[in-house]
This record gives structure tokens, C-alpha cells and sequence, in this order.
């Protein structure tokens, strides 16, 4: 198995963390130059046609890109530790906390990010306007994420989960848009300290 990665891009550190939290260290990861259009050749697009890392390329030849696809197979092929969830439940709330972070975090982090340092002005049109409007919607996901740490352990409930991770990696990326929870966000230091602690933090 290999994975097609980018050094401090989001996205792929969703998958670096999860491969380290299942203790699966052994996929060779291959490291693309996001801002020298490495992802935008044709060979990478035959990968993945909307030329977006990670994709995790399979002994098959097989490519599964978009993370949460990529978090599915991991799990089904290595179901110990659950990153998933067990019950049906469990694994409810975690689809939904995972996709929460990605709506109403993720993208409009990245979008504050691409349209307004003009990153991948090579291939898109920034809208600075649309950028810091992006920037406020991200910021009020963080006290949705304050009231759920404050009452559970993990962003999800009682259990560790990908919804952790996602939450962690967007987290940190959006230092690029100097997005950063302070004091009055107690239960996110708390969590963010605990997710430090977690060896896949350094994956
Ligand atoms: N929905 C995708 C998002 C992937 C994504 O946005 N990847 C970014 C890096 S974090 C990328 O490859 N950007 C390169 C580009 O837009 O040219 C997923 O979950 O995997």
C-alpha cells in the first residue's frame, strides 16, 4: 500500500494519524509538492481526477481518495483499535461528528486559507471577500466544539475517534488563518493537550 501525502497538508495528516493509531507504519508514503502542482500532472490524475491528496493506492492498483472513503477501508481492514465506532450507535455519532467538523470547520477553514493568501492562484480564482467571510464561519465552529469537549472526553462521546482526528488536523491548520482557541475555550486546551499526548500526533 502506498499513500500519496503532502507535508503539513490537512487532508493527508488525517490518514498519517489513523495509519498510526492502528499501528499500521509500514505504508510507504509518497510525498507530493502541493504548491509546485505536483498533484495537477496527469499521472497523479489518473489517480485522482479532482488531483486532491491523499489517495491511498492499494497492492491492486486500486486508488481510494477522499479521507473519510480512506478511514472506511482502514477499519475494515484492521478493525482493532476502532476509530469508527463499535455499535451502531457509536458509529452514528461519530459519521456525524466527523462530517460536522468537515462542513462547518474544515472547508471554510480551507476556503479562508486559499481565498485569501491566493496559495493556489495558479488554479483557481481567489474571492478575498468570500475568504473572510469563510474566516467567520470557521471561527464559530470552535465554541460548537467547546460545548461537546465540555461534556465528553472526545469530540465524539466517551471514545477516541476519527472525528478527533479530523478535528485536531483542521485545528492546527488553521493557524494559517491565525484562528487560534484561547483561554476562553477551556475544554479544547484540555482535549487539544490530551490529543498531543497521542503518538500519532507526531505521524
Ligand atoms: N475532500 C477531500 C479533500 C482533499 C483536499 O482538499 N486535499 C488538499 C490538501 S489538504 C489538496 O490536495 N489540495 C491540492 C489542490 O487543491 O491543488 C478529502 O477529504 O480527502
Amino acid at each position: 500500500m502506498k499513500l500519496y501525502s503532502a507535508v503539513k497538508a490537512p487532508s493527508p495528516r488525517r490518514i498519517l494519524m489513523a495509519l498510526a493509531e492502528k499501528g499500521m507504519t509500514q505504508v510507504e508514503v509518497v510525498n507530493l509538492d502541493l504548491g509546485k502542482g505536483d498533484n495537477l500532472s496527469a499521472d497523479f490524475r489518473a489517480r485522482n481526477p479532482i488531483a486532491k491528496v491523499p489517495v491511498l493506492e492499494l497492492d491492486d492498483g486500486t486508488c481510494i481518495a477522499e479521507a473519510s472513503a480512506i478511514y472506511r477501508y482502514l477499519e475494515e481492514i484492521c478493525p482493532e483499535p476502532a476509530l469508527l465506532g463499535r455499535t451502531a450507535v457509536e458509529k452514528a455519532v461519530i459519521e456525524m461528528w466527523d462530517k460536522r467538523v468537515e462542513s462547518a470547520f474544515f472547508m471554510p477553514v480551507g476556503n479562508c486559507f486559499q481565498h485569501t493568501s491566493g496559495f493556489f492562484k495558479d488554479r483557481m480564482t481567489p474571492i478575498p471577500a468570500w475568504g473572510e467571510e469563510a474566516g467567520k464561519l470557521a471561527a464559530k465552529f470552535l465554541p460548537v466544539l467547546e460545548q461537546q469537549l465540555a461534556l465528553n472526553p472526545w469530540v465524539a462521546g466517551e471514545r477516541f475517534s476519527v472525528a478527533d482526528i479530523t478535528a485536531l488536523c483542521t485545528l492546527e491548520f488553521a493557524k494559517v488563518i491565525k484562528l487560534r482557541p484561547g483561554d476562553e475555550f477551556p475544554a479544547i486546551q484540555r482535549w487539544y493537550q490530551a490529543m498531543q499526548q497521542r503518538p500519532s500526533y507526531s505521524a
